[in-house]
């Protein structure tokens, strides 16, 4: 099978175009780079100061045999994107390729401007490349758990069946965003419902929780396999931030109450949902949606574990409670479905001491390119 990794050089899509490479699939990586320039224009270097893809490619080449194609550009340039999926025909498009941060949607009008533009016109590209180019072709979109927000009320798996005055009908679950980069998710997510609808194409939308990790089998052979880890204010979720302050001797920046509750996932089991969705399509003319985590986790347990680890390892791990930067729910009923990944043979990595230890021990190793001065938070989503 034929596989188009749309976003493929960034945290994600390298780990999954290597472990879609590994397991026997013709890969090819679309990508402008926009992560790597502005993690460099914006002073906030990964810990493993990536190499260049052009590299990463030929490494992986050397140790496996195998070779992933890469094309260059912005895949909300209709023509360019277009043009790859008429000389690929892909099989699959996973679609990676949205600005990823949360709070850098939040940091001023221009960052908000750019993630809106970005991830919907990705998507409408999207469509329409494949609609005109390869209209079987299957659409996995990465969308986040983030889109349901918090509700009062049990959250399904992407849809909801409702019974008013008398009669029932089955509707996108509710969502409602907490910051504009969720929002520009939830948008996305009804433009594909729309042109699903619409031209009968076939899609998957993956509603992941914040991932965590870096090191998967693939990347594991070479270090300069590695994938991007952030460990900074933007673009670092919570546990990888909290593995570096641990190792740095900062106290772990737990926002508000630290009560906040998430659907987490290690990086090798998000590469393992991408390849199930892939052997698994969707119909003709269906948005089918996975709930993609594993395990729920409030941040005050992950603090917790990432201190009992970090003093198995002689280290001195103390916790502080910040004034939320955030505008969200410190203390919240969470009860979400997951049952679709694990129907169709997710096996869950799950987040133990052990695992936390093993994390903990790789970053040490890189402690002396920690800067500790890009870890406190500055996007304030109020002010
Ligand atoms: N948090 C802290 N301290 C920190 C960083 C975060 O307490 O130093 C808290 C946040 O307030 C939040 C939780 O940890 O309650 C998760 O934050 P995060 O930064 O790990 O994740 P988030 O900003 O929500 O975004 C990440 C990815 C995004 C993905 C999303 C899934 O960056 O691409 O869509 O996780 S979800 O959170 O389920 O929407």
């Amino acid at each position: 099978m034929r596989i188009l990794i749309l976003g493929g050089d960034g945290y994600l899509g390298w780990s999954t175009a290597l472990h879609l490479s590994a397991s026997g699939y013709d890969v090819v990586i679309v990508d402008n780079f926009w992560k790597r320039n502005t993690l460099r224009e914006l002073n906030r270097p990964d810990l493993f100061q990536v190499e260049p893809i052009e590299t990463r490619i030929d490494v992986w080449r050397t140790h496996s045999g195998k070779s992933i194609d890469l094309r260059v550009g912005d895949v909300c340039d209709q023509s360019f994107l277009s043009s790859v999926v008429r000389e690929f025909v892909p099989d699959a498009i996973v679609h990676y390729a949205e600005q990823p941060s949360a709070p850098y949607s939040m940091l001023g009008y221009t960052e908000a401007e750019y993630t809106l533009r970005n991830n919907l016109l990705s998507t409408l590209s999207l469509v329409y490349a494949v609609r005109d180019e390869a209209p079987e072709t299957h659409i996995i979109k990465l969308g986040t758990m983030g889109e349901y927000g918090t509700p009062n009320i049990p959250i399904e798996e992407g849809f909801l069946e409702i019974e008013h005055k008398g009669r029932k009908d089955k509707f996108l679950f509710p969502r409602q965003g907490g910051s504009l980069y969720h929002t520009t998710k939830i948008q996305d997510t009804d433009l594909l419902y729309f042109y699903v609808r619409n031209w009968g194409l076939r899609a998957t939308d993956l509603m992941q929780g914040p991932v965590y990790g870096f090191e998967t089998i693939e990347s594991a052979f070479d270090s300069k396999l590695a994938t991007f880890f952030c460990y900074d204010d933007l673009f670092g979720t919570v546990l990888n931030r909290f593995l570096v302050q641990a190792v740095v001797g900062q106290p772990l920046t737990v926002f508000g109450k630290g009560l906040q509750t998430r659907g987490y996932l290690n990086i090798v089991d998000t590469v393992q949902c991408i390849r199930l969705a892939i052997e698994n399509p969707s119909c003709d003319g269906e948005l089918r949606v996975f709930n993609q985590f594993t395990e729920t986790l409030t941040v005050n347990q992950i603090a917790e574990l990432v201190r009992s680890a970090g003093k198995a390892l002689g280290l001195k791990v103390s916790i502080d409670h910040l004034e939320n930067p955030r505008l969200e729910k410190e203390e919240h009923f969470y009860q979400v479905e997951n049952t679709n990944l694990l129907d169709l043979g997710l096996d869950p990595k799950l987040l133990s001491e052990n695992v936390v230890i093993t994390m903990l021990q790789k970053v040490m190793v890189q402690a002396s390119n920690i800067r500790p001065h890009i870890i406190m938070p500055t996007a304030q989503w109020t002010k």
